[in-house]
């Protein structure tokens, strides 16, 4: 019934005009005749609310606006650095936001989806801005202050990130492979997709004896982009340029 489409970790940020272009033709072209787009996080290098009116957004906003209304479904997950995304960004849009993780069949398989940073359960220090800043309340009072202030607020987040980054071993920041197979086990799933690790693979874990499948989702850089394909032709990955 049509292909699918899975992307992640674009990143798009008015630094990088090449990856929005990508981006824009991508979703005119080759996602407009699919059947259905999901987004599985970090659309976007940074959101600190719907209200910010930035070129970029509004462009991101009109194309996915103008792809939705042409009849593709298009799902979107948070990712660790687009979680503000809201419902005014869903309501301009089209976009429908899904839980993460989130759980589909394809081809009759029970298909989980996920950004993927939950999985990185080694990387404590994560773990621990991911809880606060994703608390309700503190979202809340984030959001209740002027665009500057979250401006600046976030570009000290983004400076403190940097530092601590430098520091921790590629290890810490890939999955936990204990974590994918508790994840796989509690919902009854044998695929998972998801993203955010930025290493591209087609993984076998081994669940209570059977063999389930993780498909990693490439980043986009420098104006070229990947994407997951589903049809009846089977799964393949899509060059975006
Ligand atoms: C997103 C990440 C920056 C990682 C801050 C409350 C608080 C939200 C926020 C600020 C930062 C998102 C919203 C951004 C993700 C970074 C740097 C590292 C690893 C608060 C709620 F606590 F300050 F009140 N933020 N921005 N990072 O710039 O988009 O995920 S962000
Ligand atoms: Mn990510």
């Amino acid at each position: 019934d049509g292909e699918s489409l899975f992307i992640s970790d674009l990143h798009l940020t008015p630094d990088q005009p090449a990856t929005l272009d990508c981006f824009l033709r991508f979703l005119a072209g080759r996602a407009r005749a699919a059947r259905r787009l999901y987004i599985l996080g970090d659309l976007f290098d940074a959101w600190i609310g719907d209200d910010d009116d930035a070129p970029l957004h509004r462009a991101v906003r009109s194309a996915l606006r103008e792809l939705t209304a042409a009849g593709t479904e298009c799902a979107i997950l948070h990712g660790n650095r687009d979680f503000l995304i809201g419902r005014a960004f869903l309501r301009e849009t089209g976009c429908r936001l899904r839980p993460d993780p989130c759980l589909i069949r394809i081809d009759g398989e029970p298909t989980l989806l996920m950004h993927g940073d939950r999985l990185c359960t080694d990387d404590l220090a994560y773990q621990r801005f991911r809880r606060r800043v994703r608390h309700p309340l503190v979202k809340r009072l984030f959001l209740w202050k002027s665009l500057a202030s979250r401006r600046a607020i976030a570009a000290d987040y983004r400076r403190r990130s940097a530092e601590a980054n430098s520091a921790k071993t590629a290890t810490i920041m890939d999955v936990n492979q204990q974590a994918v197979i508790d994840t796989l086990r509690r919902h009854g799933a044998t695929r998972l997709i998801h993203g955010h690790t930025h290493r591209p693979a087609d993984h076998v874990h081994e669940v209570d004896g059977r063999a389930a499948q993780r498909l990693v989702l490439a980043e986009w850089r420098d104006g070229v982009g990947e994407a997951l394909s589903h049809s009846a032709s089977g799964w393949r990955r899509l060059a975006i340029e």
